[in-house]
C-alpha cells in the first residue's frame, strides 16, 4: 500500500480567478495553463493499516499545524471515494519548486499527493477522475495531472463531477519556455483563496472578468494549435491584466504588485518594443513569470536579471504530467 508519484507545477495563461463552491473547488471560470518541467513536487504515500493517525514529512521536515490539517482532511476525501475510511497515511514530500520563485508548490504538491496516495490505495482510476480528485485538494492542481497545455472545465453540476482538467497539447508539441523573475521572498499579504474570496464577493470589475473569458479561451487555444507565439503571449498578458485590474475593484481594494512588478513589466514591455517576442504573466503575488521562445533565452535572462530589483531569473521548458516511480 505504497506509491510514489511525481507531479510538476503549472502556470496560467488564463487565470483561475474565484470559486463558485468554496468547499468543493469549483471554479466560476474556466482556466488554461502550461505544465512546466523545472519545478516539481515528488511524494510517497504509504498507508498502513497500525497507524493511527496520518503524518506529513515535507523536504525531511515534520509538518503539523494548518499545513499538516489540510493535507490530512485531504486524505480524507480520497479515503471516502476508496471506500477505506479507517486507514491511515505517512506522506513523505520533496518539492523541487524554490518557493522565493512564486509558483504556487500547492499545484504540484497536491497532484502528487492525489496521484500517489489513489494508486497506494490500488485505485484504478482515469487521469480525469484523478484531475477531478486532485482539483479538491487545490483548483489549480488539477491541470498538473497533464504535461503540456492543459485547461481546466469548470463545469455545471453541483457536485463538481464535472470540474476536471483535460489535455490541450503534450509539452513536446511547442518548445515554449517561461522565465521565473523572483523579486520578493516574502510572504505574501493575502493568499490566493483569501484574494479571490473578496474579489468574488466584492470587486465591481469582477463581472468584466468573467465576460471575457469566453473569447480569451478561444483565442489562446487557436493560438496554441497554429504555435502563434505572439497571439497566445498577447492574450495570456492581456489575461493576466484583466484578472489583476479586478483586485482593485475589490473592497478593501487591493494589489499584488510591487514596484518592482512593474519594473519588471516594464522591462518586458521595451524588449518586445525591440523586436523580441516576450510577455509577462503574474499570479497571486509579486514575482513576474516571462514566456518567452529559445532563440531568444540568452538576451532573455541577461535582460531580466539586470532589470532593478531582481534577484533571480529561473529558466523553465514545458513539461509532463503525473508520473509513478
Ligand atoms: C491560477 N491562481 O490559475 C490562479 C491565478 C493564482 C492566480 O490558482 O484555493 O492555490 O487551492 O483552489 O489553486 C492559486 O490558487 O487556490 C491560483 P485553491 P490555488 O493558477
Amino acid at each position: 500500500m505504497k506509491a510514489t508519484a511525481r507531479a510538476h507545477t503549472n502556470i496560467a495563461l488564463i487565470k483561475y480567478w474565484g470559486k463558485r463552491d468554496e468547499e468543493k473547488i469549483l471554479p466560476t471560470n474556466n482556466s488554461l495553463s502550461l505544465t512546466l518541467d523545472g519545478f516539481y513536487t515528488t511524494t510517497t504515500v504509504t498507508f498502513n493499516e497500525d497507524a493511527t493517525e496520518d503524518t506529513f514529512v515535507l523536504d525531511e521536515q515534520v509538518v503539523s499545524g494548518e499545513a499538516y490539517e489540510r493535507v490530512s482532511r485531504y486524505l480524507d476525501i480520497i479515503r471516502r471515494y476508496a471506500g477505506k475510511e479507517n486507514i491511515f497515511a505517512d506522506v513523505y514530500s520533496i518539492n523541487a519548486v524554490p518557493t522565493a520563485a512564486g509558483f504556487a508548490s500547492s499545484a504540484s504538491g497536491f497532484a502528487a499527493l492525489a496521484a500517489a496516495a489513489t494508486r497506494a490505495l490500488g485505485l484504478d482510476i482515469t487521469d480525469q477522475e484523478l484531475s477531478m480528485l486532485t482539483r479538491q485538494g487545490s483548483g489549480s492542481a488539477c491541470r498538473s495531472i497533464y504535461g503540456g497545455f492543459a485547461e481546466w472545465e469548470k463545469g455545471k453540476k453541483l457536485d463538481g463531477s464535472d470540474s476536471y482538467a483535460v489535455p490541450i497539447v503534450p509539452a513536446n508539441y511547442w518548445d515554449v519556455r517561461v522565465a521565473a523573475v523572483v523579486l520578493s521572498a516574502e510572504k505574501k499579504d493575502i493568499s490566493s483563496r483569501a484574494g479571490m474570496k473578496r474579489t468574488v464577493d466584492t470587486s465591481v470589475f469582477y463581472q468584466g472578468w468573467l465576460n471575457h473569458i469566453p473569447d480569451d479561451l478561444t483565442e489562446i487555444k487557436a493560438g496554441i494549435m497554429d504555435r502563434d507565439f505572439e497571439k497566445v503571449g498577447q492574450i495570456a498578458e492581456a489575461n493576466c491584466l484583466k484578472m489583476h485590474a479586478t483586485t482593485l475593484g475589490a473592497n478593501p481594494p487591493f494589489t499584488y504588485w510591487h514596484d518592482t512588478t512593474m519594473a519588471v513589466m516594464q522591462t518586458v514591455q521595451t524588449m518586445r518594443a525591440t523586436g523580441i517576442p516576450v510577455f509577462f504573466t503574474i499570479d497571486a503575488g509579486p514575482n513576474v513569470k516571462v514566456l518567452y521562445l529559445p532563440e531568444h533565452e540568452a538576451i532573455v535572462e541577461k535582460t531580466l536579471q539586470e532589470a532593478p530589483g531582481v534577484s533571480d531569473v529561473i529558466l523553465s521548458r514545458a513539461g509532463n504530467g503525473i508520473s509513478y516511480i
